[in-house]
C-alpha cells in the first residue's frame, strides 16, 4: 500500500462546552505543525453526523482522530467501532463527578474495539495531541522534527533548582 505522508488529525466533541478543554489539543498540533480539522460531534444528538465522519474518516485523509467527551462518553467507542483509524479519547472534566465518569466510560471499552485513553481533562487534550503528532511523525519527517523540537525545548524549560 501506497504510504500517504500528509496525514491529518480531527479532533472531535461532543458539544460546544468540550471546546474549551480540546482547544489544547488545537494549540499543541498548531505548534507542532500537524494539519487538523475540528468539528462537533455527539454520538447521541447528531448520531447520522458521527456515522458519516466515522466511516469517511479514511477517504478524507485523516490519520489519528482525538475524540473528547463527557459524562456517558460513548463517543471515542462509537468511533472506533466505525473504522479502524486510531482513536485517542479525552474525558470531559464533567460537572457532578469531575470526569470519572467520561473516564470509566472511555476506558472500559470491551476487547475488540481499542481506545487510546488518556488523562481527564486539559492534560488530557494536550497529550492526546502529541500522541496524535508523534503517530503522525511516523511518516512525515517535519512533524518528527517538529515535535522533537518541541520536547527538547520542554526539556530545556525544566529549571534545576527552584525558586
Ligand atoms: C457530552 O455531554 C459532551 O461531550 C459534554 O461533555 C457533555 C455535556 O454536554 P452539554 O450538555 O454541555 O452540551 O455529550
Amino acid at each position: 500500500m501506497k504510504k500517504n505522508k500528509n496525514l491529518k488529525v480531527a479532533i472531535i466533541m461532543g458539544s460546544q462546552s468540550d471546546y474549551k478543554t480540546m482547544k489544547l489539543a488545537e494549540n499543541i498540533l498548531k505548534k507542532i505543525g500537524v494539519s487538523f480539522e475540528t468539528k462537533i460531534i455527539s454520538a447521541h444528538r447528531t448520531p447520522k453526523r458521527m456515522y458519516e465522519f466515522a466511516t469517511s474518516a479514511k477517504k478524507n485523509n485523516f490519520g489519528v482522530i482525538i475524540a473528547g467527551a463527557g459524562g456517558s462518553a460513548h463517543l471515542p467507542g462509537m468511533i472506533s467501532a466505525l473504522t479502524s483509524i486510531p482513536v485517542l479519547g479525552v474525558p470531559i472534566e464533567s460537572k457532578k463527578l469531575k470526569g470519572l465518569d467520561s473516564l470509566l466510560s472511555i476506558a472500559q471499552m470491551p476487547k475488540g474495539i481499542p481506545v487510546g485513553t488518556l488523562a481527564i481533562g486539559e492534560d488530557g487534550a494536550t497529550n492526546a495531541a502529541l500522541l496524535a503528532a508523534s503517530i503522525i511523525a511516523n511518516n512525515n519527517f517535519n512533524v518528527k522534527k517538529k515535535l522533537e523540537k518541541w520536547r527538547l525545548s520542554q526539556t530545556k524549560s525544566v529549571k534545576k533548582k527552584p525558586k
